[in-house]
């Protein structure tokens, strides 16, 4: 037990916490927007932070869990990068009696606290519901492109699912061409570029697991010298700056929000842990959707 506290001393003295979190890249603007937050709520809450970015390996993730399990820090945290592969190295933390906390993404394993995120395959259906409304009376075969994030991530495999669960029933509705682009700007812009060669312009449609792929996209349709937004339909998600000023343009369509600013939530569960309570399994972030009529006010209040 420590020293007795005098009435008016900030909680953070109460006890020294030391997190380490194990963030999985820094392939977009949603990750930057999330490692940011989580930096500086992890300061607000006087909460000491160790920060290891992956750069999208799982193994660079493995190296940091052990990292933090020599250093004793009181509750790891884990934005995995895929969602298989991580019994072992979970089991580990669990030998060392150091609680894990799952960011983001999820993992095929159970011996973590909780999960703090979005409900991913929810994102994909409000992207598909965007698109039967949007289709509305409109005659078939409608043509879609898909690129996908990450393979084996829970974004990729969610949104994919949730979209195709939505639309697919529908049989207008034909997938052209569905390939994974890491969630970056650049492979977004390779990948669509493929895809228009291949098809030389004729589809309706593109969705994309995450705003950069769509931007990137963007820039290879308007090369290809076609009208993003208006010749293709775009959906993408997240709801960055970038993407909402982009859907202000008319370039883009629709964009389901993918809230990133998960630190307090974050911080907030470390706390709670190392004071002995309990956590639900599942912590679930509340969104929307945002459509070209509200994207110019939204752009202008985005802080990513
Ligand atoms: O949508 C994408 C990022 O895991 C939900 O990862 C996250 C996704 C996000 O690269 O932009």
């Amino acid at each position: 037990s420590g020293p007795e506290l005098s009435s008016g001393e900030p909680a953070a003295t109460k006890h020294h916490i030391v997190l380490g979190f194990s963030q999985l890249g820094s392939e977009s603007d949603w990750r930057n927007a999330n490692s940011q937050s989580i930096k500086t709520a992890a300061k607000e809450a006087g909460i000491e932070l160790l920060f290891e970015n992956a750069e999208q390996s799982q193994e660079k993730q493995f190296e940091a869990v052990r990292s933090f399990i020599s250093r004793k820090v009181d509750v790891i945290a884990i934005a995995p990068v895929i969602q298989t592969g991580w019994v072992p190295i979970l089991n580990e933390a669990e030998e060392a009696g150091i609680p894990v906390i799952i960011v983001d993404r999820a993992v095929d394993a159970s011996n973590y606290v909780t999960l703090i995120g979005s409900d991913l395959y929810e994102e994909g259906k409000k992207a598909g519901k965007f698109l039967l409304d949007k289709m509305v009376g409109r005659p078939g075969p409608i043509g879609i492109v898909e690129l996908k994030g990450t393979e084996g991530s829970t974004p990729s495999i969610d949104r994919g699912r949730g979209f195709a669960d939505t639309v697919l029933g529908d049989k207008r509705f034909k997938v052209l061409e569905s390939e994974h682009a890491d969630f970056t700007l650049e492979q977004g812009e390779k990948v669509m570029r493929s895809f228009l060669q291949e098809h030389g312009g004729e589809m309706d449609v593109l969705y994309a697991h995450n705003d950069d792929m769509a931007l990137g996209a963007i820039e290879a349709i308007e090369a290809y010298g076609l009208r993003p937004g208006k010749d293709i339909v775009i959906i993408s998600v997240d709801g960055t700056r970038r993407a909402l000023k982009s859907m202000a343009e008319g370039k883009i369509n629709a964009v389901v929000e993918c809230n990133p600013l998960l630190g307090p939530n974050l911080m907030q569960a470390v706390r709670e842990l190392t004071e002995g309570r309990t956590l639900p399994k599942r912590i679930v972030t509340p969104e929307t959707v945002f459509t070209e009529v509200t994207a110019e006010l939204e752009a202008d209040n985005r802080k990513y």
